[in-house]
């Protein structure tokens, strides 16, 4: 194309935008990508307290490193766009041309997030069947951490408005605290006496809704010593924000030291007690919702 009296050639050459807005998001996607997995990443929820909770740290990093090259294409799209095609003092504001019926671009859209959500409903898949832990799948999750290898059975039993803990063996030992050995595989059998609650142990990863006559099963395993909290999740009542409590992961030896002192201040009440189930069925009297 020949310039035309007074334009320089360099002037007259058609600007290329859709090149500069892809070289500039690659550039700031790969500065940004790696900056968010180093410095965003160890600090995303829920921490390590246990194996589950590592994978599910390892699962959000991936996710959010898949979207930060998206998020960048959004704000370099926008800050080129607000920039280079703002109306100047006096100038009408006028829409470009629009977009229709132009294959390449329908056939990049599609191909583009067709791939990202498939790609990502497969990682998912896949992580819940190697690694999924339960807690929304009733008694038998699709998926059993290390394998049927044997696991310590604890029972959670939510009530209005508290959870109590039962250890069938540990003769059906009911605590109120949930104390749990380190290093150590456990099936937590989650139900409920009462309304629907949700059992969450933040630090560890877990959780599981409480509904009464079922037994939800959530798999953890723990980690070192350390303190987690827990929480009721789901709106249960009038005091549904005092459900909290702490509950501990302790070494093997604290472990069976303080089973062996529960053990004995639970013997005067044991026989009161009903037999370990995985489900009870509620006293609608017992307490006044
Ligand atoms: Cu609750």
């Amino acid at each position: 194309m020949s310039a035309g009296p007074g334009i320089s050639a360099a002037a007259a050459e058609p600007v290329n935008h859709a090149r500069r807005v892809i070289v500039a998001w690659l550039v700031l996607s790969v500065i940004a990508t790696p900056l968010v997995a180093v410095f965003l990443g160890p600090a995303i929820p829920p921490g390590n307290g246990s194996d589950e909770a590592s994978q599910q740290v390892f699962d959000n990093q991936v996710m959010t490193a898949v979207i930060t090259p998206i998020l960048c294409l959004l704000v370099v799209f926008f800050a080129y766009a607000l920039t280079r095609f703002r109306a100047q003092a006096g100038e009408a504001a006028l829409d470009g041309p629009p977009l229709r019926n132009e294959p390449r671009v329908q056939a990049l859209w599609v191909a583009a997030t067709g791939l990202i959500v498939l790609g990502l409903a497969g990682f998912g898949t896949f992580e819940l069947l190697e690694t999924g832990a339960g807690g929304g799948q009733g008694p038998s999750p699709i998926a059993e951490p290390g394998g049927t290898k044997k696991k310590l059975e604890v029972q959670v039993i939510a009530q209005q408005w508290q959870f109590t803990y039962r250890y069938p063996s540990l003769g059906g030992l009911e605590s109120a605290q949930l104390v749990l050995p380190a290093h150590t595989d456990v099936a937590l059998h989650v139900t409920s006496l009462d309304a629907v609650h949700s059992f969450w142990a933040y630090e560890l990863g877990v959780k599981a809704d409480a509904n009464p006559g079922v037994d939800n099963v959530a798999y953890v395993e723990t980690k070192g010593p350390r303190v987690f909290h827990v929480r009721c999740a789901e709106l249960c009542g009038l005091w549904h924000g005092y459900m909290f409590n702490n509950g501990l992961v302790v070494d093997a030896a604290d472990f069976s030291r303080w089973a062996a002192s529960e053990r004995k201040n639970f013997a005067p009440v044991a026989k009161y007690m009903p037999a370990y189930s995985h489900t009870y069925l509620p006293e609608p009297q017992r307490r006044a919702g």
